[in-house]
């Protein structure tokens, strides 16, 4: 049988679960409430109070947190601990103003480390293995996320970071690496780095990939376990919520990630009328922390697209699960009304022959209407004249109309012209004009 980490609490029978739900509920809004002013705020406008909170059903009244109030009260301004009290500062970069700040005390880190150390164990990993941390260490939350966990479960890491492909490769194999540990489009670029310099990664001991913190397709998880020969597991997280480790996908099933639902409720609303969807039905996730004292959040919208399913996995874990993020409602491209995901592009030109995994989308304002042109990249070994590219391209064209019902131009660039993620992929490059 599987080695699993906390086997009481992974197969924790649903009623038991909504009872340590709903009492641990009942602290995390008193905790904002006494020791958070933004909450009591809001709480008090609709006439709330802790002691309001009697059932799992209650969760509905509380008003939601979204990003831009923490860059409204940036940089401390939604910490329920004084600043002493805090063990750990993470940050991430939006694309304008402030970077959101999150705290940890030495609780909340600890958590964090035992939750990411039950998504690694869920994911395949065991004591002993050596894992290869491809993650940004830093403000980010990636590096330190894995870090942590892999040590607590008691794993061997290699706290490599991001970047300097080609030693990463040398240490794989030196190392006996079993596990890597990086973005999905980044463990590609260490694919194709290797290929290049003619080092057959299959035949190194990797076996599991643990890739997250970006939208990617099935198709992209087929890509990389055919190219380095392991299996590619998909893991989801936020530095407001926590980190990685949030939700895994168990090594039995990979069909969705289980959302440890005993540190954190799940909840998919309605992006526009933030009501709760149908049971299965698509929409926003929105999350509320259980267990963090530092930095409690009471129904944040994390503006990721998905589902959730309650049936029970063939792992016998009793937590939902999180179906793939299919994208982010802001990152949601409306191409002459046609709703677009960076991700259901990928999707269709991973599938295609002779062009390579890379991709960016640039948009551009022609006139009064948006432009997508999709540079992607002939693979190795396709010749470079026009006529070839130009064949590549009406192929790309043809089925990315067929599929998803958009016009692009396309260009076919040659191999590695498209940059390379050491990190987060940049998909998306926005020329359009900002509206005044
Ligand atoms: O990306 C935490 C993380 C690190 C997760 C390493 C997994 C692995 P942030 O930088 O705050 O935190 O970005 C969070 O990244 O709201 C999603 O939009 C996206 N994201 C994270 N994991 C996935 C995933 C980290 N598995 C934002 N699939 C989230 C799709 C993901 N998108």
């Amino acid at each position: 049988m599987a080695y699993r980490y906390d086997r009481a609490a992974e197969s924790m029978p649903r009623g038991k679960l909504a009872a340590l739900q709903l009492t641990r509920l009942r602290a995390t809004v008193r905790n904002a409430y006494a020791n958070v002013p933004m909450h009591r705020r809001r709480m008090r406008e609709l006439g709330l109070e802790p002691g309001d909170i009697r059932s799992l059903e209650d969760l509905a009244r509380l008003p939601f947190t979204q990003k831009t109030d923490l860059r409204d009260h940036y940089p401390f301004g939604l910490f329920a601990r004084p600043r002493k009290d805090l063990a750990r500062l993470h940050a991430s970069s939006g694309t304008t103003g402030k970077p959101t700040v999150v705290g940890y005390t030495a609780r909340d880190l600890a958590t964090w480390s035992g939750l990411m150390a039950r998504s690694m164990a869920c994911a395949g990993v065991r004591p002993g293995d050596v894992v290869h941390n491809a993650y940004g260490y830093g403000l980010f939350t990636g590096g330190l996320g894995a870090h942590y966990g892999a040590e607590r479960l008691g794993a061997t890491v290699v706290p490599m970071s991001g970047g300097a492909t080609e030693r990463q490769i040398v240490l794989i194999q030196d190392f006996g690496a079993r596990v890597l540990c990086a973005t999905p489009s980044y463990a590609l670029a260490i694919a194709e780095v290797a290929e290049r310099e003619g080092v057959d990664l299959k035949r190194s001991k990797l076996r599991i990939g643990l890739f997250g913190a970006e939208p990617w397709s099935e198709a992209m998880r087929e890509e990389i376990q055919k190219r380095l020969g392991l299996r590619a597991v998909d893991i989801y997280g936020l530095s407001e919520i926590m980190g990685p480790g949030v939700a895994c996908e168990c090594l039995e099933a990979q069909a969705g990630l289980h959302g440890w639902e005993d540190h954190f409720i799940f909840e998919v609303i309605d992006p526009d009328s933030g009501r709760p969807v149908p049971a299965g039905g698509v929409g926003e996730l929105v999350i509320t922390t259980l267990t963090k004292e530092a930095l409690p959040m009471l129904r944040y919208r994390t503006r990721d697209i998905t589902r959730l399913s309650t049936g029970r996995c063939e792992c016998g874990r009793s937590h939902l699960r999180i179906r793939r993020i299919t994208g982010r409602n802001d990152d949601m491209l409306i191409i002459r009304g046609v709703n677009v995901y960076p991700s259901q592009i990928e999707a269709v030109l991973v599938g295609l022959p002779q062009i390579a995994p890379h991709y960016q989308l640039v948009l551009e304002r022609k006139g009064s209407l948006d432009h997508v042109t999709v540079e992607v990249e002939a693979e190795q070994g396709v010749a470079p004249d026009p006529a070839a590219c130009a064949r590549l391209a009406k192929e790309a064209r043809h089925h990315i109309k067929s599929m998803i019902g958009i016009t692009t131009d396309i260009v076919v660039k040659q191999p590695g012209e498209i940059p390379r993620s050491q990190g987060k992929a940049v998909r998306v490059r926005d020329l359009r004009p900002r509206p005044a």
